[in-house]
C-alpha cells in the first residue's frame, strides 16, 4: 500500500498523523505544499482546502487527521485505541479537545500585545485544569503505552516546550500530571522523529517573525 501524506510545514494537525505513523510503523511519503500558492491538484484532493490528506495508493483520498489517525490505526496490528466503547468514546472527545487547546495556543502566539496575550493564556490555562483533573496517573495519557490521544497532544506539547524560553504555558506546579504526561510524550521516538530539531528551528523562527508578543519574548 502506498501512502502519501499531503502537508504544509509546521501543521501540528500533520504531525500527529505522522507520529501515528511512527508509532504503528508504517512506511509513508511526504508532500510538502505551499498552501498559499498551492499546486493545480490539491483542490480535487482537498474539499476543505486543508492539510493532512492522506492518499492511498494514487486514488483515495482521506480528510481531517482524526479520520486518518484512526485510519492508520484500523489497518496495522496493536490498536492505539481502547476496546471498549465508552473509553474509545472518552479518548475520541479527548482528541477533539487537544484540537481545541491547540486553537488557544495559536491565540497566545498570535496575539499582538502583552494583554491579548493574558487573555489568550488564560484560555489556555483553563484547559490545563480540566486535562489536570482527566488525566490519569499513567504515565501515557491512560496507560502505560502511548496512544492515539498521545499522538494527538504531542504537536501541543512540543510548542510548548519551544515557547518555554519565552513563557512558561504549562506550568510544572499548577498542572504536575499534564507536565509529567508532556515529557513522556516528548521522550517518545516516534514523536522526536516526527517532530525533529529541523521543525524546533522552524517553529522558533516563525514565531518570532510573525512579530506577535509572544515571539518578541523568545
Ligand atoms: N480539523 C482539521 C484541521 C486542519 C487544519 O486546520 N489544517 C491547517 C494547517 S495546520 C490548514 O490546512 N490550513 C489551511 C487553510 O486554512 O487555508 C484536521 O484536524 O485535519
Amino acid at each position: 500500500m502506498d501512502l502519501e501524506l499531503i502537508s504544509i510545514a509546521l501543521c501540528p494537525f500533520v504531525q500527529s498523523s505522522e507520529v501515528v505513523l511512527r508509532l504503528k510503523d508504517i512506511a509513508y511519503r511526504l508532500t510538502i505544499i505551499d498552501i498559499t500558492n498551492p499546486p493545480p491538484w490539491f483542490e480535487d484532493v482537498s474539499p476543505l482546502g486543508r492539510v493532512p490528506i492522506l492518499r492511498i495508493d494514487d486514488q483515495h483520498i482521506v480528510f481531517e487527521s482524526a479520520v486518518i489517525n484512526e485510519y492508520l490505526n484500523d489497518i496495522a496490528s496493536d490498536s492505539l485505541l481502547p476496546e471498549e466503547p465508552l473509553q474509545r468514546a472518552r479518548h475520541r472527545a479527548m482528541i477533539a479537545y487537544g484540537a481545541a487547546v491547540l486553537a488557544d495556543l495559536s491565540g497566545a502566539v498570535t496575539a499582538t500585545d502583552e494583554s491579548e496575550f493574558d487573555d489568550a493564556a488564560y484560555d489556555l490555562d483553563e484547559k490545563f485544569d480540566y486535562l489536570e483533573d482527566k488525566k490519569s496517573d499513567a504515565v501515557f495519557f491512560d496507560g502505560p503505552e502511548p496512544g492515539l490521544v498521545d499522538a494527538c497532544f504531542a504537536p501541543l506539547f512540543a510548542r510548548l516546550d519551544i515557547l518555554k524560553p519565552a513563557r512558561q504555558l504549562l506550568d510544572p506546579g499548577d498542572h504536575p500530571k499534564l507536565d509529567a504526561w508532556s515529557s513522556a510524550v516528548l521522550r517518545l521516538g516516534a514523536v522526536k522523529q516526527a517532530i525533529d530539531s529541523e521543525f524546533t528551528a522552524l517553529y522558533r523562527k516563525s514565531t518570532k517573525q510573525r512579530d506577535g508578543w509572544l515571539g518578541r519574548q523568545l
